[in-house]
């Protein structure tokens, strides 16, 4: 067994990988629980996904469940997609149902994966691409190269749709509006901001506000919470999954428009 061998099949592997999904039909960015439903229901719908998520492990705010204890609760509104990742649940008080945070995260990367979608973790996205008023496609570069602020130029992966799943600070979304100068679809025109803690608010406002911003954008889970002023919600996760939902098929009915 030649080192250089194992080198070569992983850069040969990636670099196919990358080719192959250079151009697609949906980037979502963000692996946390709306994206990655969304990814899973997408790519499930035959449409070519791919993630691009920061952080070495994707699962965004799954993990910790409520400051480190890794315990999620999540509603009967979103049994179902529980059910569909083979998610474990207990019921609780209040009809409110229990699951392990591990085991939510896990089942959420490797049931979008093996849908089909494409996830590239520890790439950011820095910027998008803009066509005649639209959105079409990121701008993406090696985390390790933002955090160190290294002076390199990045890539494009062309999309004919983006979601932005980046949670809190709904990032896609800002560029867009910063850096393009454009009306969003929102009261304000630009990002109106996330409000403090209202679970049960936080919860309905975060499905109601998954939608498309822009031509070719859209925001689900935090993000879609944070550009219309949504309440935050903390540790359940019933909205986000549905977000996840929700935004899926409005993508796919979009792009077979
Ligand atoms: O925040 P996050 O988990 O997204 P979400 O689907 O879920 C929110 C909940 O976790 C939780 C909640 C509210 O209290 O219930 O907060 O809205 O995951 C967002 C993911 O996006 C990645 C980030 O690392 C995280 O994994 N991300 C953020 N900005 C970028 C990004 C970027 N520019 N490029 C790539 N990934």
């Amino acid at each position: 067994m030649k080192e250089e061998t194992i080198s070569r099949i992983i850069v040969e592997r990636y670099g196919i990988k990358l080719q192959k999904n250079l151009e697609t039909d949906v980037v979502i960015v963000g692996a946390g629980p709306s994206g990655l439903v969304a990814a899973h229901d997408l790519a499930r719908r035959g449409r070519r996904v791919v993630i691009v998520e920061r952080k070495l492990a994707p699962g965004g705010g799954i993990w910790g469940g409520g400051m480190l204890f890794n315990e999620i609760v999540v509603q009967e509104e979103a049994l179902d997609v529980l059910k569909d990742f083979d998610v474990r649940a207990d019921r609780t008080e209040e009809g409110l149902y229990a699951c392990d945070a591990v085991e939510l995260a896990a089942a959420l990367i490797l049931g979008a994966v093996q849908a089909g979608a494409c996830l590239l973790n520890g790439v950011s996205c820095e910027d998008v691409v803009m066509r005649d008023n639209r959105v079409c496609g990121v701008v993406i570069q090696w985390t390790p190269v933002e955090l160190a602020k290294m002076h390199v130029d990045p890539l494009v992966i062309r999309s004919r749709a983006v979601l932005d799943g980046t949670g809190h600070p709904c990032e896609v979304v800002s560029i867009v509006a910063h850096k393009a100068g454009v009306r969003l679809d929102t009261p304000t025109g630009g990002v109106v901001g996330e409000r403090p803690m209202w679970a049960e608010r936080g919860e309905q406002s975060t499905v109601e506000h998954t939608r498309a911003y822009y031509p070719g954008l859209y925001a689900s889970g935090m993000a879609a919470n944070n550009v219309m002023g949504g309440f935050r919600m903390g540790p359940i996760f019933g909205g986000m999954l549905r977000s996840g939902r929700r935004v899926a098929e409005m993508i796919d009915h979009d792009l077979a428009g």
